[in-house]
């Protein structure tokens, strides 16, 4: 905006356009609306306009030494293996560069060595077609639900701030608005203030029922009203891993419920915090995982870490803050190409 009409140029308004949740990594589109004074002279906007590109310019290279990290290949003291070949060694500094844990990336380029023959050893692009499969072998991912008269109830489980109540709003508005599902919500979190005012929001938008449970016995009285619903999603609160209590009392609220309990991790954690989670969550039975904020790394590796820790199948990812749009169904295959696309 500020290119083409001048510093003085205001933002108003900027949304991402792009096929919904069935769109499966859909090529975007964006829709930016600004205004501008045109009393300012063109040419004081001229000159703006090359302050504002030198600006750019110079942003974007900050941005780029924060994001690019050199592809140093790994030395001596960090071979996984003294006996790998150049071309190994190659495509391990790859999988680390794209934040694949070391000892994943060693596993993965050890099943590709079992599965490739040892004349091939060497050969980098063989090797690479190799990683690509094993990733995508490793990469469980599921169809939405299918709904045959049968109804489903999903939790949404996490750490806080992941994006659970935004996930649940983008699901509602898909299952009921595109599918034509009836959908009613559920929250259990009463702890923040306005959280159940959030969810609320999202459903009065939808057109959608919400029930708050303050406790298992509401929860369960919830259900209840919401019986003849297709799908019910439930939302809790987000809490540390590190809070035992918490857990407990997400164990009490489906003790006795028949839920689909998908675990939201954000693909910005570290791989060592993806452990904690789902050993912490996983006090739990974890039937799904949902990986959230994809659009705000360019690092994909915690993807298949989390796929490996889970062992349980990815239902959706999700891509930005625009509900409902910004939620596709998960697809092993484009994963395991989003991951090491970019390596
Ligand atoms: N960039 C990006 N932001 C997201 C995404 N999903 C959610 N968010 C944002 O993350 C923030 C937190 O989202 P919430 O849905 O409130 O997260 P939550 O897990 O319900 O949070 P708690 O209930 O506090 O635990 C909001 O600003 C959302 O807009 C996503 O896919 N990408
Ligand atoms: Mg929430």
């Amino acid at each position: 905006m500020r290119q083409e009409f001048g510093r003085d140029a205001v933002i108003l308004h900027t949304a991402q356009k792009k096929p919904w949740l069935w769109g499966r990594f859909g090529p975007r589109r964006y829709e930016v609306v600004g205004a501008f004074d045109p009393n300012i002279s063109s040419s004081s906007r001229r000159n703006d306009r090359d302050g504002v590109n030198s600006a750019n310019a110079s942003t974007r290279a900050g941005v780029q030494r924060q994001t690019v990290e050199p592809s140093r290949p790994p030395t001596a003291d960090t071979r996984p293996d003294p006996a790998w070949s150049e071309a190994m060694l190659k495509v391990y500094s790859r999988l680390i560069r794209v934040d694949i844990p070391r000892d994943l990336a060693v596993n993965l380029i050890k099943e590709v060595l079992s599965k490739l023959p040892k004349e091939e050893w060497n050969n980098e692009a063989r090797l690479w077609e190799g990683l690509n499969k094993a990733a995508a072998g490793r990469i469980k991912s599921c169809e939405p639900w299918e709904f045959n008269g049968k109804q489903h109830v999903v939790a949404l489980i996490g750490p806080t701030g992941v994006g659970k109540t935004t996930t649940i709003a983008k699901l509602a508005a898909n299952f009921s608005l595109v599918a034509g599902r009836k959908v009613g919500l559920i929250t259990l979190d009463t702890y923040r203030i306005a959280a159940v005012e959030q969810l609320k929001t999202y459903a009065e938008i939808i057109g959608l029922p919400v029930q708050v449970a303050y406790s298992p016995k509401e929860l369960k009285e919830a259900l209840r009203k919401l019986q003849d619903k297709d799908l019910i999603l439930i939302d809790t609160a987000g809490r540390s891993q590190n809070n035992q209590l918490h857990m407990a009392e997400l164990r009490n609220f489906f003790e006795g419920v028949e839920a689909e309990i998908h675990l939201v991790i954000s693909a910005t954690t570290k791989p060592r915090d993806v452990d904690e989670i789902i050993s912490v969550f996983g006090q739990l039975p974890i039937n799904r995982v949902i990986v959230t904020k994809l659009d705000e790394t360019s690092a994909y590796g915690v993807l298949l870490h989390t796929c490996e820790r889970a062992r349980v199948p990815i239902a959706f990812v999700t891509t930005g803050q625009g509900v409902p749009e910004d939620i596709e169904v998960a697809d092993g295959q484009r994963i395991a190409q989003l991951i090491l696309g970019d390596a």
